[in-house]
């Protein structure tokens, strides 16, 4: 029989709702920090927003990468192009000069640029990427938990010694250790979550992301203590709004990667599109046909889909999007009683809720007001 059967089932960050703790003067909302970590010592490089875009084709380009490296978050360049034209990126966000005092700078002082690379083609392109300018890497990979993403690791590790590599995407305690082992400065962890994947459907593959990050952050804490070396943790697919951001940051992920939400902005890569009257932009998984050239190097496979071809409505400039979000973020980590992400990590309680207890969180046994907009002013009268 299966050598392990798990009968608890997997949750999803939708699950949770985080208790609120005291809030001191010092961690009002306006003086909630949330720089963050993104790689381990020695690199240990940092973001202002923790707030990653998805390494995917409707997503992530040179645009994003510098509309998003100005607000303090980071960009991960699509590696499903050819090694020429992800290098092109690079060059492209290497060469604006970034404005904002917060915004993600490398050491030389030029925005911090960050590339995916895939497990079949790194001797060819991670060489390109880095004469390009790239300071950071992601091994671009539905599962990371294999040979080839070791080997990847391995080689960046004795090619580019100065480049740090993020490892992924893993959902247990094992696959974090073999990353860490492998070489990795620091792992990203969901499968089957996002948006557009349909790998838990196809292959019955997967796991719900509030669980492997329970799992995989218990076994990073563990290894900090062993090791002293803190591996900060990314948490990717299936993050909605702010709230699934939050919960992330308080099981313990350092950044999280979003793609859909990221998708909305006009920073993406797509023209937007006009479908009965109303804007939307294209959004399609690097699991699909339409991404099928370049399938097969981050599945392993090509013989079925396990990503959709989808639309997101447009949600404007991205510097509009992340003001709401994070003033989300902020208020909410206020409730707990943070101050910081690290603080987050050590005082937040998480409490599973039942299906009621989510509908009690929503608007119930009132009828919307018919004549007033939502949002009205009132005089109080
Ligand atoms: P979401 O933010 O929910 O749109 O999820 C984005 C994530 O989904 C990506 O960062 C990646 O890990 C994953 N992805 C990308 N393509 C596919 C697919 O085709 N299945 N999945």
């Amino acid at each position: 029989m299966a050598r392990r059967i798990r009968t608890e089932p997997s949750r999803t960050l939708a699950e949770f709702r985080l208790l609120p703790g005291f809030t001191a003067r010092e961690c009002s909302v306006d003086q909630v920090s949330l720089r963050t970590l993104v790689t381990a010592e020695p690199e240990s490089f940092t973001l202002e927003i923790p707030l990653v875009s998805a390494a995917m084709q409707s997503v992530s380009g040179s645009q994003m990468a510098i509309a998003l490296g100005e607000e303090g978050g980071l960009a991960v360049l699509f590696c499903s192009q050819s090694p020429a034209n992800e290098a092109a990126m690079v060059r492209e966000v290497k060469a604006a000069t970034p404005a904002s005092p917060t915004a993600t700078r490398s050491a030389d002082g030029r925005f911090l640029v960050a590339a995916a690379v895939n497990t079949h083609d790194h001797a060819e392109r991670v060489p390109a990427l880095v004469d390009a300018g790239a300071d950071l890497l992601f091994v671009d990979a539905s599962h990371g938990h294999s040979a080839f993403q070791a080997d990847t690791i391995a080689w960046i590790n004795a090619h580019c010694p100065t480049i740090p590599v993020i490892g992924g995407n893993v959902v247990t305690a094992e696959g974090f250790s073999f990353l860490v082992g492998a070489g990795a400065a620091g792992v990203k962890v969901g499968m089957g979550s996002g948006s557009i994947c349909i790998t838990q459907e196809q292959k019955g593959t997967g796991r719900g992301l509030a669980t492997a990050l329970i799992e995989v952050c218990g076994e990073r804490d563990r290894h900090t203590r062993s090791s002293g070396r803190y591996v900060p943790i990314v948490a990717d697919g299936g993050l909605v709004t702010a709230k699934d951001v939050v919960m992330a940051l308080a099981i313990g992920a350092d950044t999280a990667m979003l793609g859909r939400f990221f998708a909305r902005a006009d920073e993406s890569t797509n023209p937007k599109v006009k479908f009965e009257g109303r804007w939307f932009k294209p959004y399609w998984g690097e699991g699909s046909n339409r991404a099928r050239a370049w399938k097969e190097a981050r599945y392993h496979q090509s013989a079925f889909e396990e990503g959709i071809d989808a639309l997101v409505e447009c949600a404007g400039p991205l510097h509009g999007m992340l003001a709401e979000s994070l003033a989300m973020i902020r208020a909410s980590m206020s409730t707990t009683g943070a101050a910081s992400i690290p603080e987050l990590h050590r005082i937040a309680e998480l409490e599973l809720v039942s299906g009621l207890s989510i509908r009690e969180g929503q608007p119930h046994d009132v009828l919307l007001a018919p004549t007033t907009p939502p949002g009205a002013p009132s005089d109080g009268t």
